[in-house]
């Protein structure tokens, strides 16, 4: 916790470091009631700073100095200055070496940051500055060094000793302990560090790389867990051969490694040669995980490996920039389970995700640009904008390079800067180089936050044959910034004629048609693209694919939106023109609520409902993700004022009709898809998702009739399925229905079967914190009582609390301000011990200017409750304060 008043950091005042760390080398002697690091840095004056020895200040937070010697000279408490965050030295010469003892306490950390213990094991998170609570040094992306790492434990209870790099020796110590000494021959900056000492067991195999290489493969895991780890090493071998493949990436080291720990702040960490995992992003089988959760494994493992090129070879010059490898390895991973699985699944599960979450973002006190000029505290900086939306932005470029010169610019990114922390303007610039063209007004995407609004109206002259298309782009204010200059926006489009056929694009000027889906550039605020030769009033097909992360908006009326839906060339657009057909028909719904009329659902959703589940030709995944309405957020999102109730009863109405009125077709599917289910082994494969998928949304659909016989087929999926997959699903469809004995009894005997499997009984919390029914917060208060629940744990307080919140809408938001309370009590409790996590779980609260103003006033006294709550993190801080501006 601070003492000092949170600073604002500039991305205006970067400057090169006075030093630089050739070498480190650690040592580190691990007890059971605190640790001693012992550091020595061969360390130089930063040439490119010019002459002079100014004072090194080296970074370190909640460490305890034992000793430091400069340039073999032992220092007396005069030689040096000790602040909370600082300890200054003055050098003599431009070369010498720093040692340093300090003592540690990873076995009380519960910031789970730096060094802790997460169960019986030690492991590490340095990402962002976490390496300053290990050791006095230069906590900087921009500073690399080639680090040798020494670890002494006791033998019996931590017989592995792993960190970064190759293990070169090792040996037994004396009472009991034992060494082993890791060298990574690679320089690296300090927050991908990572050492893990633990009793685990490993799952090994090999890669033999493009130029026949051996790679030793190893997950590590506590034993109880070695039966989970075969999903994430096939994961882990076809992310190896699809980087060969696709980017020409091969792996650098001879073993690469991943441990699994049960208490962890994110995902995982793509620590150099040693990665780091949630054990929830790694553990995966059948009887318990869903076919998400092993899509997730799939993708993060990917994600982390990916990152051994875009992040740890090429890394970043400063936290600003922490997009160019978190927006490129995004997007790497989308393109790896794009090939993996279904790619159009994939971007209509991303897009779902990024317009109700991301824009959400954009639209709120946090907004930032991809490339942020300021904050207070790094680790708020982990966001949806720099992920998903620096995903979209390196998606773009790809849009605009095509994947050939796109490839171009990687692989002179990676040429040229390999070994080198450098900035997003670098990426861009290989792109530019590699490719011959200019991104200049491009990169207004790295520094303009919110989303761009593209309205698009039309115009057909059947006298001249042509059709033109007028765009206006504009963008809303963001806390940063008013007044928004144009961005580059790519607009993948067709031309549909009456009968569902695509015409050739020929735009006015050009000598002949050039396909018959392009993409154009709007650059202008205002731009109009006149297409010729077009023999009919064509319908357009605007944004394919979603082609740049824009709220477009085009006056389709219903039939138009049903005609795309069953004709577009390009799957997304059918998917989203569904989409729109369903935001259009809810708002209606809204409306009569909100006027106290009965509600009457457009029949006509209900007939292109149909339609999509009655054509055996689709992907069963597809006519999955159709038959999914808008989610209560997107709703929410979209709203100028979210009026609560009304979204959550215009929804569940049109659910209920839908069930009513496509009772037989869903009956039909669901029965074919159970019984291939039945008799078919569980696989993680993309037809196999699908099936699933469309089995168990069809099932929710039909619990909402209350029919025994859905009951019984309930109960039959509940206690017979052999997968996570549909037993959950089958869980959650009773935990939401009136069936109170059922529920009692599916969720008792659930709980029974899995209490010694925490990631299960995390879906179990899940599936209970996001049932709308009425008295959802007594039930999670409940089941915070629960022995299995446990605060210190950061996937359970997500698993409940982060579900209850972010999901269960109508509870979270009761009238009563009750909801609000539960959370601001918690982040108060959270901030104590674990600044991260407390700061994540607040974004709900952050979005008070979307409700009513009996709501805001609620919200808004919560965080001012925060606020005066005493010492509060940077991380609370930042977000409170923000919030509150
Ligand atoms: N780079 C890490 C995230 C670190 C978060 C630090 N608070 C995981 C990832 O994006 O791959
Ligand atoms: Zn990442």
């Amino acid at each position: 916790m601070r003492t000092e008043q949170p600073k604002m950091i500039y991305l205006k005042d970067y400057q090169a470091p006075e030093y630089l760390i050739d070498e480190t080398h650690l040592t580190f002697e691990l007890f059971e009631d605190h640790s001693l690091v012992h550091a020595q840095l061969v360390m130089r004056r930063n040439p490119e700073r010019g002459a002079g020895l100014p004072p090194l200040v080296l970074d370190g937070q909640q460490l305890e100095l034992l000793s430091v010697t400069l340039a073999d000279q032992e220092l007396g408490a005069d030689d040096y200055q000790l602040t909370e965050n600082t300890l200054t030295l003055q050098p003599a010469s431009a070369s010498f070496t720093v040692d340093t003892s300090v003592r540690i306490h990873p076995e009380t950390n519960t910031a789970l940051e730096g060094l802790y213990k997460s169960g019986t094991m030690f492991c590490t998170q340095c990402e962002a500055e976490g390496f300053r609570k290990i050791t006095y040094y230069l906590d900087r992306p921009d500073v690399m060094s080639k680090f040798t790492t020494t670890v002494v434990a006791e033998q019996h209870s931590y017989p592995v000793l792993l960190s970064n790099g190759n293990p070169i020796a090792s040996g037994p110590g004396e009472d009991g302990r034992h060494w082993a000494t890791w060298e990574d021959p690679f320089m690296k900056p300090a927050y991908l560090f990572a050492l893990v000492a633990g009793d685990l067991w490993c799952v090994e195999d090999t890669f033999t790389t493009m130029t026949q290489r051996n790679v030793a493969l190893r997950i590590y895991v506590e034993p109880e867990n070695i039966d989970k780890c075969q999903h994430a090493m096939n994961s882990l071998k076809k992310s190896m051969r699809w980087d060969e493949e696709v980017y020409g990436r091969e792996y650098d080291l001879d073993i690469f490694m991943i441990v699994a720990v049960n208490d962890f702040n994110m995902g995982a960490m793509e620590n150099k040669g040693l990665n780091i995992f949630n054990s929830s992003a790694v553990l995966a089988r059948a009887e318990t995980a869903t076919d998400a959760a092993h899509q997730r494994v799939e993708a993060i493992v990917a994600h982390e490996y990916f990152h051994n090129w875009s992040g740890n070879r090429v890394t970043c010059r400063d936290w600003f920039q922490l997009s160019l490898k978190e927006g490129f390895t995004v997007f790497r991973d989308a393109g790896f389970s794009s090939d993996m699985n279904s790619a159009t699944v994939k971007r209509i599960q991303d897009v779902a995700y990024l317009r109700t979450h991301q824009f959400a973002e954009d639209a709120g006190p946090m907004a930032h640009a991809v490339r942020p000029d300021s904050f207070i505290e790094i680790s708020n900086f982990y966001t949806l904008t720099v992920y998903e939306k620096g995903s979209e932005v390196v998606g773009m470029i790809h849009t605009l390079l095509g994947a050939e010169g796109f490839r171009k610019g990687s692989d002179l990114y990676f040429e040229r800067h390999d070994g080198q922390a450098v900035t997003c303007d670098d990426f861009v610039k290989a792109m530019e180089d590699a490719n011959g063209v200019d991104l200049t007004q491009f990169k207004r995407w790295y520094s303009q936050a919110g989303t761009p609004r593209l309205a698009v109206s039309e115009s057909y002259d059947a006298a001249a044959n042509t059709y033109s298309l007028t765009f206006r782009q504009s963008c809303p204010e963001t806390p940063d910034k008013v007044e928004k200059l144009p961005f580059v926006i790519p607009v993948e489009l067709g031309l549909l004629d009456s009968k569902g056929n695509e015409i050739a694009l020929r735009l006015s000027g050009e000598a002949s048609a050039q396909g018959t889906s392009r993409v154009i550039s709007v650059t202008e605020a205002e731009q109009t693209f006149t297409f010729v030769d077009i023999a009919e009033h064509p319908l357009p097909s605007l944004l394919r694919g979603f082609s740049a992360p824009v709220k477009l908006s085009f006056p389709y009326n219903r039939d138009q939106l049903m005609f795309l839906m069953q004709h577009d060339s390009d799957g997304f657009n059918r998917w989203d023109a569904g989409q729109q057909l369903s935001v259009q028909v809810l708002q209606e719904l809204i409306a009569q609520h909100q006027k106290g009329e009965s509600l009457a659902l457009d029949p006509r959703l209900i007939s292109a409902l149909k339609t999509v589940l009655s054509d055996e030709s689709l992907d069963q995944a597809m006519v999955a993700e159709m038959l999914s309405l808008p989610s209560e957020a997107y709703l929410t999102e979209i709203s100028e004022v979210a009026d609560v109730e009304a979204i959550h009863n215009a929804r569940e109405f049109a659910r209920k009709q839908l069930a009513d009125n496509l009772f037989e077709a869903l009956w039909l599917r669901y029965q074919a898809n159970r019984d291939l289910s039945r008799h078919t082994p569980y696989v993680a494969e993309a037809e196999h998702f699908a099936r699933r998928a469309l089995q168990n949304i069809a099932l929710s659909y039909l619990m909402l009739s209350g029919k025994p016989e859905v009951l019984a087929a309930s109960l039959e999926q509940f206690e017979t399925s052999d997968n996570m997959t549909e037993r959950l699903t089958a869980l959650a469809v009773l935990v939401n229905s009136p069936f109170e004995e059922q529920k009692a009894l599916a969720l008792a005997s659930f709980a029974e079967h899995f209490k010694d499997n925490p990631l299960v009984m995390d879906q179990w919390f899940s599936v209970q914190a996001g049932s709308t029914l009425p008295g959802g917060l007594e039930r999670v208060k409940a089941l915070m009582q629960h022995k299995a629940f446990n605060i210190k744990n950061p996937n359970k307080v997500r698993a409940l609390v982060g579900a209850f919140a972010g999901q269960n809408l109508i509870n979270f938001h009761a009238a009563d301000g009750s909801g609000y309370r539960f959370l601001a009590d918690l982040v108060i409790e959270l901030n104590g011990f674990n600044p991260q996590i407390a700061s994540r779980q607040l974004a709900p609260l952050t979005r008070w200017r979307k409700y009513d103003s009996a709501r805001q006033a609620l919200m808004k006294g919560e965080l001012e409750r925060i606020l005066a709550s005493g010492q509060l993190s940077s991380d609370v801080y930042e977000v409170v304060s923000k919030s509150l501006a």
